[in-house]
C-alpha cells in the first residue's frame, strides 16, 4: 500500500476505533501525502510496497479520516493495540511518525481511546471524591506546599519544615520532582521522621494532612518504596510519570497499594512546548487518568510556568471531563505562586484542585508557618468574596506576602 491508500475521507469512524488528532507539516509532499504518511507508519505500511502484505492485513490499516489545512484525524482499528499495554499503544501513534523527514513538523493533539480499551487500564482509585474524602477537605481548593530548597535539606531539617508547613494551614505537603534517596536525605529516614512530623500537625491542628512522598526511581525500587510509605501509614506517593515512563507508573498503579498517586510532569515540556511538534500536554493528561494517577501537574496560567489559559483548560478537561466512566483526577497548579495569584487561580480552576506554592510559602519573611498561613488566608478572602488587600488589612501574613510579591 502506498501512504495515499491510507487517506479515506468518506470513512465514517466506528466507535472502536482509537482516534487521533495531528498537526501536521510536510516538507516538499502535499499534506494528503503526509497525512497517509502519518497514518500508515503508525500503523501498518511503511515507504514502499510490499510483497508480504496478505490481503487480511489490511483489515488493520489506520485511515485518515480527516484534513482541514495542516490539521488531520486518523482512526485507528482497535486490533492494531494490545489490551492494557500502554507503551505498546504509544509506539504506533506516538512513535517513529515524528522522525518522517517528508515531514517538517507534527504534533499529536488530541486522543480518544475507545471503551473497550480504556477499560483495559484501571483508571484512577481514589479520584477527586477519595481525595477529599480522605483529607476531609470541603468546598475549598486543597492548600499545598513543595519543600524548598528542592535539593539539598537534611532529613531533620525537611521534616521540619514539612511540619511549619502543616502547622501553618496547608493540607498536602510534597517532596520536589528530584528529591529520591541522595546522600544528604535518604528516603527511609526522610518518610519516617516527617510521618512523624505529620501525625503532630494533625494533633495540634485538628486537620488531616499528608506528605506527598516522592517514590520515583527504578520500577522495582520504587515498587518497594511504595510499599515501605504505605507500611510507615502514609497516604500518597509521588512518581515523576514523564522521567520513570508509563509501563513504570502502569507496574506501580497494579500493586493495588491504598495510596493516593500524585504525578509530576517533570520533563514534559521537552515534548509539549512547541506548538507545532510534540505531543500536546492534554493528550499526556487523558493517558495518565486512564493509567490511575489521582493528581496530576497541569499548569498554573500565573506563575512561572508557561502555558496558556486555553491550554490548561484544555488538560482540566482531560482530567475531569467525562471519559468512559473514569474518576475525575484532581488537576494540580504549581509553579512560581504565592498568596497574590489565588484570586486568579480559582477564577481559572474553580474549587476542585490543588494549588502547590513552593517559593511562594518558604520565601516568606517571617518563614514557611507563616507562608502557609497566608496561602489560606488568601483562600479564606476569596470564598468570603472579600478583595486580598481588605482581607490583609487584619491578618498581618497575608499583608506581608502581598507586599513581598506585589509586583510578580
Ligand atoms: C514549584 C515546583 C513544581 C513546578 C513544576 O515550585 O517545584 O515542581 O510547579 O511545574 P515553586 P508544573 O512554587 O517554588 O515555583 O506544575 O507546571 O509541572
Ligand atoms: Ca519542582
Amino acid at each position: 500500500m502506498r501512504y495515499i491508500d491510507f487517506v479515506h475521507l468518506g470513512y465514517d469512524p466506528s466507535e472502536e476505533d482509537l482516534i487521533c488528532e495531528f498537526h501536521v507539516k510536510p516538507l516538499g509532499i502535499t499534506i494528503e501525502e503526509a497525512a497517509g504518511g502519518v497514518a500508515a507508519e503508525s500503523s501498518i505500511g511503511t515507504w514502499t510496497e510490499l510483497t508480504t502484505e496478505k490481503p487480511y492485513v489490511r483489515e488493520l490499516q489506520a485511515r485518515v479520516f480527516s484534513i482541514e489545512g495542516n490539521e488531520i484525524k486518523v482512526a485507528y482499528p482497535i486490533g492494531l493495540f494490545e489490551a492494557g499495554n500502554m507503551p505498546n499503544v504509544l509506539s504506533s501513534v506516538a512513535g517513529n511518525v515524528f522522525g518522517l523527514e517528508d515531514i517538517r513538523r507534527l504534533r499529536l493533539e488530541d486522543i480518544h481511546l475507545p471503551s473497550k480499551l480504556v477499560d483495559s487500564f484501571p483508571g484512577p482509585k481514589h479520584g477527586v471524591e477519595g481525595v477529599r474524602r480522605l483529607l476531609m477537605v470541603k468546598g475549598r481548593p486543597l492548600v499545598g506546599t513543595i519543600i524548598k530548597p528542592k535539593l539539598g535539606l537534611r532529613t531533620p531539617d525537611h521534616a521540619e519544615v514539612a511540619h511549619q508547613a502543616w502547622v501553618g494551614g496547608c493540607d498536602v505537603v510534597k517532596d520536589d520532582e528530584n528529591l529520591s534517596g541522595q546522600g544528604f536525605n535518604s528516603f527511609e529516614e526522610r518518610v519516617v521522621q516527617t510521618l512523624e512530623r505529620r501525625d503532630l500537625a494533625e494533633e495540634e491542628t485538628g486537620e488531616r494532612k499528608a506528605y506527598m512522598v516522592n517514590v520515583t526511581a527504578e520500577t522495582e525500587e520504587m515498587v518497594e518504596r511504595a510499599e515501605f510509605v504505605e507500611a510507615q501509614g502514609g497516604r500518597y506517593m509521588m512518581v515523576d510519570i514523564i522521567t520513570c515512563g508509563f509501563s513504570a507508573l502502569q507496574t506501580l498503579r497494579k500493586k493495588g497499594l491504598d495510596l493516593v498517586i500524585h504525578a509530576h510532569r517533570a520533563g514534559h515540556a521537552a515534548f509539549t512546548r512547541l506548538p507545532d511538534h510534540g505531543i500536546s500536554m492534554r493528550v499526556v493528561a487523558k493517558l495518565a487518568r486512564i493509567l490511575g494517577v489521582d493528581q496530576l501537574h497541569v499548569g498554573a496560567v500565573v506563575g512561572k510556568m508557561s502555558e496558556t489559559r486555553e491550554e490548561v483548560e484544555a488538560n482540566i478537561d482531560a482530567l475531569v471531563g467525562r471519559m468512559h466512566g473514569l474518576k475525575r483526577v484532581l488537576p494540580v497548579a504549581s509553579g512560581g505562586l504565592h498568596p497574590g495569584l489565588v484570586p486568579e487561580l480559582i477564577e481559572i480552576f474553580g474549587s476542585d484542585f490543588a494549588m502547590q506554592a513552593g517559593g511562594g510559602i518558604h520565601g516568606h519573611p517571617s518563614g514557611t508557618e507563616a507562608g502557609a498561613k497566608a496561602m489560606r488566608q488568601a483562600v479564606e478572602a476569596v470564598l468570603e468574596g472579600v478583595g486580598l488587600e481588605d482581607y490583609a488589612e487584619d491578618h498581618r501574613e497575608l499583608s506581608q506576602a502581598l507586599r513581598t510579591w506585589s509586583a510578580t
